[in-house]
């Protein structure tokens, strides 16, 4: 019995030993910052490579609501929270103070359209380019 549970102690110390490192392995998300204020995005024109695993991090830092509008760019690329887009999946929302993360992979080089959908009359547009 005393030995069993020497062995399960082994064994679980092994476990942790081997586990650490491959979860330490997984590559991580390249991050991306986008800020919306009343009325632009900073930057508001970002680059992404096709094939590369990202996380779009946005803040609302305006006192408005604004929308990273994007549905052709979201279209081509594989989203792993879909949960965070809206309508129809074209575009994130973000309330006043609002933080939201996208993790995404663009797939087809290309320039996309980048607008806020409340604000583009107001010159709140920008833009995506996949290399
Ligand atoms: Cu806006």
């Amino acid at each position: 019995m005393r030995q069993t549970r020497a062995l399960w102690r082994i064994g679980c110390l092994l476990g942790l030993l081997v586990a650490a490192p491959l979860a330490q392995s997984a590559p991580k998300p390249v991050k991306l910052d986008v800020v919306l204020v009343d009325y632009s995005f900073e930057p508001d024109h970002l680059i992404f490579r096709h094939g590369v695993h990202y996380r779009l991090h946005l803040e609302n830092h305006g006192n408005e609501t604004h929308e990273f509008t994007a549905p052709v760019f979201f279209a081509t690329a594989t989203i792993d929270n879909p949960g965070v887009l809206d309508n129809n999946r074209s575009e994130v929302t973000l309330q006043p103070g609002d933080k939201k993360d996208l993790f995404l992979t663009p797939h087809k080089p290309g320039k996309y359209d980048l607008r806020c959908a409340d604000h583009d009359w107001y010159g709140m547009i920008g833009g995506i380019t996949v290399k």
